[in-house]
């Protein structure tokens, strides 16, 4: 028997980037991304205390293929590592990097903006992608007095995956809520992500498993 988990006030619900450019018609689709909207929506309600974020790029962004003049989804070594060249999604004042039209962030207490600077991709919510960047997120957590991470939203293989790597290693405790998110599935991302997060001490749940 598993035991209903409560989110109370030591618990934070963290809803990664459901934004229009990464549902079904926008320019970088996860497939079935706005299927999710429903339950998360549902979730926010459930959690005393919820933060979005939100992909943000410049124009002519550094993780944009268009830049390098290269195809979507290859890859290319920046200065930081290797990073995947994207199809242009989330500009800054885009419809695109609107979040989803019935995704209710009405309780939001904060929403953290990333992927901005024009050089440096963003994936996680804590740290962009020299993982030293930080967004600042960890310091309002833990001024806030939160001790655990639930994460949902998309993808679950890049930026739910990165965020819930960096809540571990800024010491929070991590739970992705599984069927409230979808992912991407780039050359076995899916499957790398679940061993790495498993590593990491990051906990996997279906959202059943949360008070109604
Ligand atoms: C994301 C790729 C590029 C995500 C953001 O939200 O998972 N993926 N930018
Ligand atoms: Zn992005």
């Amino acid at each position: 028997m598993t035991t209903t988990l409560r989110p109370g006030e030591q618990d934070v619900l963290l809803v990664v980037d459901v934004q229009n450019d990464f549902c079904p018609g926008g320019n970088l689709p996860v497939p079935d991304g706005d299927r999710i909207v429903p339950l998360v929506n549902r979730l926010s309600a459930q959690f005393p205390h919820v933060v979005f974020t939100q992909d943000w790029h410049t124009p002519a962004h550094a993780s944009f293929a268009s830049t390098h003049h290269k195809q979507p989804f290859q890859t290319t070594p920046v200065a930081y590592g290797e990073q995947v060249l994207w199809p242009d999604h989330c500009v800054q004042g885009t419809p695109g990097a609107e979040f989803h039209r019935d995704l209710d962030v009405t309780r939001a207490e904060m929403i953290v903006r990333k992927g901005f600077r024009p050089g440096i991709d963003s994936y996680s919510a804590f740290y962009e992608n020299d993982q030293r960047t930080t967004t600042g997120l960890a310091g309002y957590l833990r001024e806030r007095g939160f001790r655990h991470v639930y994460l949902c939203g998309l993808a679950f293989d890049f930026c739910v995956k990165w965020s819930a790597l960096d809540a571990r290693r800024e010491g929070f405790q991590a739970t992705v809520i599984e069927d409230a998110t979808r992912a991407i599935d780039l050359n076995d991302s899916l499957a790398a992500a679940r061993q790495e997060m498993a590593a990491a001490g990051v906990g996997l749940v279906q959202s059943a498993r949360l008070a109604a």
